[in-house]
């Protein structure tokens, strides 16, 4: 393929819009869409290095039956009848679909098509139950649908802008400029509550670490009575809560009662995660909904089973994830179809999740990449096309609908997620009602149904599109349905009326004997869910290398812990290790730890297993942010990295290992108790140098092949470790240097230490430097000096973090 293609980012719910431009053998250069409307050409930094993610390695090229390779046709085949004879045996409940908010919509309604239309029964559930469902729930409490009634505009005429359990500046990086903007431009105020000091918080006119003294709360109060215009965006520190329902009918409660929705710039907003958690609730792909914004009220159920014509719709909703794996667990469910999601890492209690998929009679994965955790315990695995070779629709945070669109060819015997549902529907023997041919077939029927009896009573209404023809779904400009939600007073409800709803208010327990400790989990700016895309990229690698456990200084001497030592935290769940890092950005009595590792990159800093699988009622979503904890010091001999060419090299095998892609191979940081002589044994084959201070436990060690490195051990038991840039760099360079073993290049001893601009690969000393030498004042004059911050502006906070930390140190 060749040409410049407009497409919609792979990651957050911001939905950027992105030109890519074929370069080479699966090449691609990437530049933010200047002509959509979420972005304007702006991208943060994971999208800016998607062209990174889009290689072959790792990928999943062909129908796996076991270990075996086999053809399209005999996979699909045994899936429909394992699925036939499993239903035809135990019923339609004894199957099930977990899907993903990163399907596209034309393959979210063909599987939500076959589950609730054909096969009988509403057991498919989403990650997105993990991530919103709490939003979609107090959503249809207040509006009577699920409706989002905020616009991205809207915070550009906002007066005032409150984050609420939202990590914006790296979670939503786009919105977070917006809103930075909007700041700039007409003074906005901006308001953070979250219990941990983020970035985000760094530059807000107030932050709240939720138990607030009482004068920042009085302080809240006053600017939200004083400004019409105000906006509250919420995201996970709200909806993953056992009463994050409530929590969401709070904040619509508020917008309610003093008139702060339906108008310019105001409104509660529920910003969503993944790329198309929208489209995925406008298709019903939860288990609690229908299709089309519907639910399971008995004149849907007849209106959607007469649209489609379906043998035997599903008459009431199904299990919802956490009771969907307990089903699997205890053998209710014994056919189940996961695709596009993780749930071995990413569920609570995930140990009980591994259980589930190891035990269950026969399980499906429809994933791009060969191996995940969840994957390695399928039966068959089907290759699915990934972002930049899928073809349809995703729907972002502010209902802006916006085309994904392939620029490079689908590898392998990799399939569109659409194809495969469809392929199962026929072989199921419903030929004619999965006879799609093409994503645009797809959405015709899904913009009909959206139509279908519809009288205005469902906001969610694609008519326009219901006989879009092929060149004009191929040429279709991103688009908000709905306009300008409830601006006319009415809602969606019988009465046309929204609802103030009574909300509980959530007693603070007591903190436990055995668990003194609450545990908060969420995102790092650089890797997304489980890094089987950004893991791939060395330059997002940098930013944060290892999974940390942040604790509280105060909690560090408590418990013994040394910045950058290794700890166990445990939960009645289970247990895994991590990386310490002490920082008062934490609260006492708080730890946080981040969802991204897993067993492929990791021997620890496994978060998902250390959850409870304890969800709200109304919504089913689990309460992820916090759980009872401990934290304990762990002891170890030696800390050291392994660096090696390639891929290839087993990974060493020792206590703590961690992995990052790094130019040209692997860096592996490691720790360990023992002799760690037993390291060789992971060496690759080669001439060695080595070089040994036993006073200071100190190894190091290099192998080359044909002069060059092929691997470098450095190893300490009581020193230090030199930086690691340079000698990453040594991996793709022509010829061995000789201070290699010192660590260093000829003549510099100095670290720039962690690497803050990802773009243009710039370390913290180097930016505190020019801060202080230059007497730097603001981010402007940061990058005008060193270039960082000036590409796609995600490092920003950090650089302003900076400015006033040298400030500080200055004052002081
Ligand atoms: N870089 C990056 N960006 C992403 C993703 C990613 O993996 N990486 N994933 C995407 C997805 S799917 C999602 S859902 C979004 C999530 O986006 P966010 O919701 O912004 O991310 P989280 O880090 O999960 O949690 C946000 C904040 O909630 C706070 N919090 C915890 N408990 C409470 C509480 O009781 N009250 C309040 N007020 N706050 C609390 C946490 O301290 C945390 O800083 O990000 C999307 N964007
Ligand atoms: N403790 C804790 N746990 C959490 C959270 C938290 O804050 N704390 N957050 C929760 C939230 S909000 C979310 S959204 C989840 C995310 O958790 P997951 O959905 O489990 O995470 P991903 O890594 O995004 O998994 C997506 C999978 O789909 C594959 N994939 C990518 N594109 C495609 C495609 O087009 N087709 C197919 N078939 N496969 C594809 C990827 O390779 C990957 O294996 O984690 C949840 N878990
Ligand atoms: S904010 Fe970043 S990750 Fe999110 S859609 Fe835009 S470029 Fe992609
Ligand atoms: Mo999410």
């Amino acid at each position: 393929m060749s040409g410049a293609v407009r497409t919609t980012c792979a990651y957050c719910g911001v939905g950027c819009g992105i030109v890519a431009t074929p370069a080479g053998a699966r090449g691609v250069t990437i530049k933010g869409d200047p002509d959509h409307p979420a972005n304007a050409g702006r991208l943060c930094s994971k999208g800016t290095h998607l062209g990174e993610t889009v290689g072959l390695e790792g990928r999943l090229l062909h129908p796996m039956i076991g270990k075996r390779r086999a053809s399209w046709d005999k996979a699909l085949d045994l899936v429909a009848k394992k699925f036939r004879d499993t239903i035809a045996r135990h019923g339609p409940d004894s199957v099930a679909f977990y899907v993903s908010g990163q399907l596209l919509t034309e393959d979210y309604y063909v599987a939500n098509k076959l589950m609730k239309g054909f096969i009988g029964s509403a057991n498919i559930d989403t990650n997105s139950r993990l991530c919103m469902s709490s939003a979609v729930a107090g959503h249809m409490r207040a509006f009577g649908e699920d409706v989002v009634p905020v616009a991205y505009d809207d915070l550009e005429q906002a007066d005032l802008i409150t984050l609420v359990g939202s990590n914006t500046a790296w979670c939503h990086p786009i919105v977070y400029q917006r809103i930075q903007a909007a700041r700039t431009a007409r003074g906005a105020k901006l308001v953070v509550v979250d219990p941990r000091r983020t970035e985000t918080c760094d530059d807000a006119d107030l932050h709240l670490a939720i138990r607030p003294g009482p004068a920042d709360l009085a302080r809240f109060y006053e600017l939200f009575a004083g400004n019409s215009r105000a906006i509250t965006l919420f995201s996970q520190g709200i909806n993953q809560a056992l009463r994050g329902t409530d929590q969401v009918n709070a904040i619509t409660n508020l917008h309610l009662a003093t008139g702060r929705i339906g108008k310019t710039g105001a409104g509660p907003f529920s910003i969503t995660g993944q790329p198309n958690a929208m489209g995925g609730r406008e298709v019903g792909g939860l288990a609690s909904t229908l299709a089309a914004h519907m639910d399971f009220a008995p004149e849907n159920v007849a209106r959607v089973g007469r649209f489609w014509a379906s043998p035997g719709m599903a008459t009431k909703p199904g299990l919802k994830a956490v009771d969907l794996f307990r089903g699997v667990r205890e053998g209710r469910i014994k056919a189940l179809w996961v695709m596009a999601t993780n749930p071995a890492v990413s569920m609570p209690d995930a140990n009980m999740v591994r259980d589930a998929l190891a035990t269950c009679p026969f399980v499906v994965v429809s994933d791009v990449i060969a191996e995940t955790d969840t994957s390695l315990h399928a039966h068959v695995r089907l290759p699915a096309t990934g972002w930049g070779e899928k073809d349809g629709t995703v729907t972002n945070s502010e209902r802006c609908i916006s085309r994904q669109r392939p620029f490079l060819t689908a590898p392998g015997e990799a399939r569109h997620d659409w194809w495969i549902v469809t392929q199962i529907g026929r072989r199921m023997g419903w030929k004619t009602a999965f006879a799609f041919d093409n994503p645009a077939d797809v959405y015709r029927e899904h913009a009909r149904l959206s139509a279908y009896q519809n009288d205005g009573e469902r906001l969610f209404d694609l008519r326009r599109h219901a006989a879009i023809g092929n060149a004009d779904y191929d040429a279709l400009e991103p688009f908000r349905w709905g306009g300008a939600a409830f601006a006319d007073g009415r809602y969606s409800t019988l009465d046309r009326k929204a609802r103030l709803i009574k909300v509980a208010q959530a007693s603070l327990a007591d903190p436990l004997r055995d668990w003194p400790l609450t545990l908060n989990t969420g995102r790092y700016r650089d890797q997304w869910h489980t890094m089987t895309r950004t893991g791939l990229s060395a330059k997002l690698a940098r930013h944060r290398e290892e999974p940390l456990v942040e604790v509280h200084p105060e909690d560090a001497v408590t418990y013994g812990l040394a910045d950058g030592g290794l700890a166990r935290v445990a939960t009645a769940q289970g247990e895994s290790l991590f990386r310490v890092a002490v920082t008062d950005r934490q609260r006492p009595g708080e730890l946080f730890t981040p969802i991204h590792w897993t067993d492929r990159q990791s021997t620890g800093g496994r978060t998902g297993l250390l959850p409870r699988p304890l969800v709200d009622p109304h919504s089913g979503q689990p309460g992820f942010k916090l759980t009872p904890a401990r934290i304990e010091k762990i002891e170890c001999a030696w800390r050291g990295f392994l660096l090696v060419r390639g891929t290839d090299t087993p990974p060493p095998k020792c206590l703590w290992r961690t992995r990052i892609t790094v130019p040209g191979g692997l860096l592996y940081e490691l720790a360990g108790n023992g002799e760690p002589d037993r390291l060789a044994a992971s060496l690759p084959n080669g001439a060695q140098i080595e070089a040994r201070d036993k006073s200071r436990g100190s190894w190091r060690v290099a192998v080359l092949d044909k002069g060059r490195i092929a691997a470098a051990l450095f190893v300490t038991a009581t020193g230090e470790l030199p930086p690691r840039d340079w000698l990453i760099a040594q991996l793709e360079a022509p010829e061995v240097a000789p201070t290699l073993l010192a660590g260093r290049a000829p003549g510099v001893t100095v670290d720039r230490g962690p690497v803050i601009c990802v773009c243009f690969d710039i370390g913290m000393q180097t930016i505190l430097s020019a801060i202080a030498e230059q007497k730097l004042t603001d981010v402007a004059a940061v990058g005008k000096a060193l270039n960082a911050g000036t590409n796609c502006g995600s490092c920003r906070p950090a650089i302003a973090h900076l400015i006033a930390q040298s400030e500080l140190a200055h004052a002081s």
